[in-house]
């Protein structure tokens, strides 16, 4: 496989292979995820699983922030969406957060950044298909400082922050 040999030659492990392009239709589309953030409160050690608990409030935050958040300690987020891809071919994400957060496309798991600790980026790779793909990031935060920063790097597309503008939700 073409991209199995880029991820080679970059000297990084891939994490997965996502080649299903989930296809929207123009007209299924909408741009802001209207509960795109979920938010949660706890007093966890690690991230919970935000499966088994149910959100304080659900926002349309513009893109990966705090302000969706209920209080500034002993809080969690989640944001899941839709992620536009313009060119098949190797991405890298990358999450800065404070404390621990974890980056998913589909069901596999791009970045792990878990953990109690100061801001700290961690970074994966994963081969994506043009088009839609299925996004959720989680994060939470014990207490002190908090921060979160969601970037991406592929082809085309200089190192960034994921902006709004590439996250979708489908219309109900
Ligand atoms: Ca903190």
């Amino acid at each position: 496989m073409k991209v199995a040999c880029l991820v080679k030659q970059l000297g990084s492990r891939p994490v997965g292979w996502c080649a299903a392009t989930l296809a929207f239709d123009a007209d299924e589309r909408a741009d802001l995820p209207r509960d795109f953030c979920d938010a949660y409160e706890g007093d966890w050690k690690v991230l919970p699983n935000f499966d088994e608990l149910k959100p304080k409030k659900s926002t349309a935050v513009p893109g990966f922030t705090l302000d969706g958040r209920t209080r500034d300690e002993a809080f969690g987020l989640r944001f899941r969406g839709y992620l536009r891809v313009p060119r098949r071919g190797v991405y890298k994400f990358y999450l800065a957060s404070d404390d621990g957060s974890k980056l998913y496309i589909g069901k596999q798991e791009v970045v792990d950044n878990d953990g109690i600790h100061p801001v700290m980026e961690r970074s994966g790779w994963i081969a994506l298909g043009a088009g839609m793909h299925p996004i959720t990031v989680t994060y939470w935060d014990t207490a002190g400082d908090q921060s979160l920063q969601v970037s991406y790097f592929g082809p085309g597309i200089a190192k960034q922050p994921v902006p709004a503008a590439v996250l979708f939700r489908r219309k109900r």
